[in-house]
């Protein structure tokens, strides 16, 4: 097939593979016709790849998390493989436009935030660096919701990405394990044995990932959750339609739908179940692949490195240790001892509400086993740390970090800042009991997509400075340095950022029919909407602004465009009035004629991976204004500032490491920090103060109030003030002013273009640190112990 070219694979796979006619095919079709014709490409890569890895007798590494954000396949592929002119070329000669073609392919959105799409990020960089490792998580039917606005306020559809032919897939029809709820744990023969109540099976869909040059491709593995017999017959044959349907829909709804929640676990018996069906399966999955392979059983760790992406797989201690124990006889403590060699977890956040915990009682009625062993691992690390005070069980709660973390011989946060935090707070006395065990890897993100992928223009520009191999190499892109005093380089530079705003300027009118000026000001906050995040920072701010402006409309303003995309978990109250607020604030200041050449505001629906490839390479201004502490990471800064966006941020998660390597004159710094934070909470009224102590934020918290934005409904934001008024636990009012100032110091900057350029091209220079590859190597180093194999 490869030897025909595109010309032909294409129309082939239209025709033979999708059975459509030419003449009738929709832009879909010549995508999945595409599609099919590029992933013929990879499968001989990815054949060689585990071949390859079976040969060399390597140790692999099992990622398994919750969520997977990968977005679109296509593009992805086509860039790794190198087949841009092929593709492009091919398709004009059928009369069609790559980049439609591309745009047609709906997100896989397969995760919340940042989280799923770290680990989209650490596959690619896998498979880049040729290191053996499978992906496991859920194949849910809906992804994540689609956000539209009604009225300003946010509405949820679902997701159905799978309606379409999803082309990337293999069905594995000889990856189907059988998987137990439930039940009772019964004494025979002296050991206990768990007779689960309800079965499910759990059947694979395997996805290549492939990296850069196609040169190594490793397998992200789904489990679909489905019944163990089709349906009943006999009922059917007895009338009873909707009965005879009902085990399969029961099945099914285990892998149905992804829970909407970002950082709030709720205790919902589903998720349990979510996270047992797909960890048991992987896991074994992963025992049958090594006994398939031979070797005494002790030896697992030598070949498995499996690393649990947050606490949501942690239900991962436990089942080994039953699988090597109950089902397979090795002693209790040496069963523990060998998962624990095997087993890694990453913990992603400090805030209390998410930090899961389950409840006794649900535990031990779907996973009765499990209960039981969690207390025989209690019990053991209780003996072997007879002064400890954390059990693992307390309050009738089964708590999952620490259960992580007592079955993990390595554990890690993702910024330099949380690994500490981590340290002395909520792990603080594990800590002690194993100071070597807490280890910092901080988050990067992969190059290809962020940066090579999404900003064509820049990486042109790059490439003819310093070469191609940044690429798989971005701390190459110090190699910029010394053009960053060059005028014709800065030139270059500042180009491709305005030509990259003026197609995203071109797109907003033609999409959302929203003018905006590309001269001005992109100041861009994406994210998912949390009061931790500050969004309601950033708006009011906004607010203030426009006062100003009306106060002085012949001013010399800075013209600006708050950008904001983010979506609300459906149940997070407060967060979808911080939307609603943005999209009145918008409605009110975009239609200000006094106002509206400087100020323009525009709340963009349903973001997702590919709206933010569309906006990162066209902003100016990255929003990283969270509360000091509660943002572990974050990955989004770093690909702002890859991509020449400089940060107003605080001192919170990643920002704390971007800030030291772009310089302080490149990072536009405010706000209290992590300790100011906790002295600032304990001073009574610190809102009423801040508020006093500053007209323009109480001039903006009083339009609010008043209504200036919801003229017929003037109460609407009454109880959205009151919160900041009375509790304001996130602190947005006492670092009020420290954002102003930092916003006027950007608009300063943004004035002078040769004080601009060079600090947005400083963080592109300065930033190759944050590529997933760096992030991938330190867990190889410090956590796996595994090594690139050669796929040769
Ligand atoms: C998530 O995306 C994150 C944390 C969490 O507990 C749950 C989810 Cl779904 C995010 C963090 O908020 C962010 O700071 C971090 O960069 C990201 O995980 C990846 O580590």
């Amino acid at each position: 097939m490869t030897d025909s070219g595109f010309r032909h694979g294409i129309p082939k796979h239209l025709i033979y593979s999708l059975g459509m006619d030419p003449q009738n095919a929709t832009l879909s079709d010549w995508r999945i016709a595409l599609s099919l014709a590029v992933r013929d490409r990879l499968v001989d890569a990815w054949h060689t790849s585990a071949r390859a890895e079976r040969r060399a007798g390597a140790k692999r590494v099992y990622y398994l998390s919750m969520e997977f954000l990968i977005g679109r396949l296509l593009e992805d592929a086509i860039i790794n493989l190198r087949l841009e002119d092929e593709v492009r070329a091919a398709l004009a000669s059928l009369g069609l436009s790559a980049d439609e073609v591309i745009a047609d392919e709906p997100d896989a959105a397969l995760g919340n935030g940042g989280l799923g799409r770290l680990a989209a990020c650490f596959m690619e960089s896998l498979a880049t660096l040729g290191v053996p490792a499978f992906g496991y998580g859920i194949r849910y039917e809906h992804g994540l919701f689609r956000q539209s606005f009604v009225e300003g306020r946010q509405v949820e559809e679902p997701e159905d990405w799978l309606t379409q032919v999803h082309a990337w897939e293999f069905r594995r029809r000889d990856v189907r394990l059988r998987l137990c709820f439930g039940g009772e744990v019964v004494e025979e023969g002296g050991r206990p044995v768990w007779h689960g109540a309800e079965a499910v099976m759990a059947q694979a869909y395997d996805t290549p990932m492939i990296g850069w040059q196609g040169k190594w491709a490793n397998a992200l593995r789904l489990w679909s959750a489905e019944p163990l017999h089709g349906f009943d017959l006999d009922r059917f044959n007895r009338g009873d339609y909707a009965a005879a349907a009902e085990p399969e829909a029961l099945a099914r709804t285990i892998s149905r739908v992804l829970y909407p929640d970002d950082t709030t676990e709720r205790g919902k018996e589903l998720r349990l179940k979510q996270e047992y069906f797909f960890t048991a399966a992987s896991l074994r999955d992963i025992l049958r692949r090594f006994e398939a392979e031979g070797g005494a059983l002790a030896d697992l760790p030598k070949k498995a490195a499996i690393q649990l992406n947050d606490t949501h797989p942690a239900i991962a201690g436990p089942e080994l240790v039953r699988l090597l124990h109950d089902e397979r006889g090795m002693a209790l403590d040496q069963a523990i001892e060998t998962a624990r060699g095997c087993l890694s977890y990453t913990n992603h956040t400090l805030l209390p509400e998410a930090l899961e915990r389950w409840s006794e009682d649900l535990m031990t009625r779907l996973l009765p086993r499990h209960m039981q062993l969690i207390e025989r691992i209690d019990a053991a690390h209780a003996a072997e740390n007879p002064d400890r005070k954390v059990a693992l069980v307390q309050e009738g709660e089964v708590r999952m970090g620490e259960l992580a973390f007592v079955m993990a011989h390595k554990v890690n946060g993702v910024s330099a800042l949380h690994t500490g935090l981590m340290k002395q707070t909520v792990f603080e006395e594990l800590h002690r009991l194993h100071p070597d065990r807490i280890v910092n890897q901080t988050n990067g993100v992969t190059p290809r997509r962020w940066l090579f992928s999404a900003n064509p223009r820049l990486s042109r520009l790059i490439t003819d400075t310093i070469g191609e191999g940044w690429v798989c190499d971005l701390e190459r892109l110090c190699e910029l340095e010394p053009q960053l005093d060059d005028a014709a380089f800065l030139d270059a530079y500042a180009g491709a950022k305005r030509a990259n705003k003026a197609d995203l300027a071109g797109w907003m009118a033609a999409e959302h029919g929203v003018q905006i000026d590309p001269e001005a000001l992109f100041d861009v906050q994406i994210k998912r909407i949390h009061e931790y995040k500050r969004q309601h920072l950033n708006i009011l701010e906004t607010i203030a602004l426009w006062q100003e402006i009306k106060a002085n409309p012949n001013g010399n303003w800075v013209p600006r465009v708050k950008i904001f995309a983010g979506k609300a978990a459906p149940g997070y109250v407060f967060a979808k009035e911080i939307i609603r607020l943005i999209n009145d604030v918008a409605a009110v200041v975009n239609a200000d004629p006094e106002t509206n050449r400087f100020l323009k505001v525009v709340f963009l629906p349903n973001y997702n991976v590919s709206l933010a490839e569309r906006l990162i390479p066209a902003s100016d201004l990255s929003e990283q204004i969270s509360t000091a502490g509660k943002e572990a990471s974050g990955t989004g800064n770093m690909k702002f500032a890859l991509n020449g966006a400089p940060t107003i941020g605080t001192l919170d998660g990643a920002n704390v490491e971007i800030r030291d390597r772009v310089g302080e004159k490149n990072f536009f710094l405010f706000g209290m920090t992590t300790d100011e934070v906790v002295a600032r909470r304990a001073v009574p009224d610190h809102a009423r103060q801040a508020i006093t102590a500053d007209k323009r934020l109480g001039g903006a918290l009083k339009a609010v109030s008043q209504g200036v934005f919801s003229p017929r409904d003037r109460h609407r934001y009454r109880g959205f003030v009151g919160n900041l008024t009375g509790h304001d636990y996130f602190l947005v009012c006492s670092d009020f002013t420290a954002y102003w100032d930092a916003q006027r110091r950007v608009d300063a900057a943004f004035a002078d273009p040769a004080v601009w350029w060079p600090m947005a091209a400083r963080n592109t220079a300065r930033t190759g640190w944050f590529s997933s590859d760096r992030t991938i190597r330190g867990y190889m180093a410090d956590i796996w112990r595994a090594v690139p194999v050669d796929p040769a």
